[in-house]
């Protein structure tokens, strides 16, 4: 058992950078499938802060190339404040989502303590999509189509510069995993930047344990490791809860073994759990299956190996 600092859990109980409603329910499904006492039973300490607050989904069209711009602004400044607060106070923050968009405000915040201490930053975004769009080649306005552009400083300065000036972070801090669905602009901008995607292609061709090697290394003692889990990525034959499905994502066995790979580094410091919804899913299957990985990244397997 690796010694992990106390986990606080933070629910963000909001879909205002979707598609879909039901986002928002996330957080209460998490904690009904049982999120704390299974962090417990791996020997972690764990508060649960509650729900932040903010505004409610208007559920109104995009304009100019966004959809609630400003309430998205507003829910991401309260998650990074609670985000950069629980990692001041020694804490390992969970944000239990609420849609993508407010990784925009948790990595934000990460990166910026991350500079501060002078640690490294590596962020494993989990994921069918590449959540690289922009106002101007976004084909929906979902907003949660964008936070990893975001971060990158493509994006309005109220969420670019959120948590300081911009960008936030760089793309070689960062590895997509899971990827299998990207908008024909979003393709182009991507290659531009030069984003690390170890997509469903090439881990079909390498398979997992190669491609999460690789997508882990130079991870070393002084690396701060943030993983941005949206629940799309698994394939939604074994996860039906979540408003935009694409077949083909790993499957059970595949997911536990990336999320093994990931814990057995012993550095994840900070976590998003992200597009649970609730409204989609069957008898909270979806739920207990994203628990029961986030047990694997924290060290559950089947055999002891260290
Ligand atoms: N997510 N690429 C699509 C869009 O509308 O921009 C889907 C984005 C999904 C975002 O799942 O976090
Ligand atoms: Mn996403
Ligand atoms: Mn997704
Ligand atoms: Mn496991």
């Amino acid at each position: 058992m690796k010694n992990y600092p106390p986990v606080a859990l933070i629910g963000a109980p909001t879909d205002i950078g979707a598609g879909h409603r039901g986002a928002s329910m996330g957080p209460e499904a998490l904690r009904v499938a049982g999120i704390a006492h299974a962090l417990e039973e791996r020997g972690l300490q764990v508060v649960d802060r509650g729900n932040l607050v903010g505004p409610m989904n208007p559920w109104q069209p995009p304009k100019a190339g966004y959809r609630h711009l400003d309430e998205v602004v507003a829910w991401n400044r309260s998650v990074a404040d609670a985000i950069y607060r629980e990692l001041g106070q020694g804490y390992l923050p969970i944000m239990l989502g609420g849609d993508h968009c407010l990784a925009m405000g948790s990595i934000g915040a990460v990166a910026r303590w991350c500079t501060e201490q002078g640690r490294k930053l590596r962020v494993l975004w989990l994921d069918a999509h590449a959540d690289f769009n922009t106002s101007v080649i976004t084909p929906s306005g979902n907003i949660h189509g964008m936070p990893v552009a975001c971060l990158c400083g493509y994006g309005p300065r109220e969420l670019t510069e959120l948590n300081g000036p911009a960008p936030a972070l760089r793309p070689d801090q960062i590895r997509q995993i899971g990827i299998r669905s990207v908008d024909p602009g979003e393709k182009k901008l991507v290659r531009d930047v030069g984003l690390d995607i170890y997509d469903m292609r090439y881990i079909d061709e390498i398979g997992v344990k190669r491609a999460m090697e690789e997508a882990l290394e130079g991870v070393d003692a002084d690396t701060h490791l943030h993983v941005s889990f949206d629940v799309d990525f698994l394939d939604p034959s074994i996860a039906p809860g979540v408003g935009t499905r694409v077949r083909g994502g790993p499957n059970y066995r595949e997911a536990q073994l990336v999320m093994e790979m990931i814990a057995d580094t012993g550095r994840v410091g900070s976590v998003d759990i992200v597009e649970l919804n609730p409204a989609f899913d069957k008898r909270n299957m979806t739920a207990k299956l994203a628990v029961d990985l986030v047990e694997s990244l924290f060290g559950k397997s089947t055999l002891m190996r260290e």
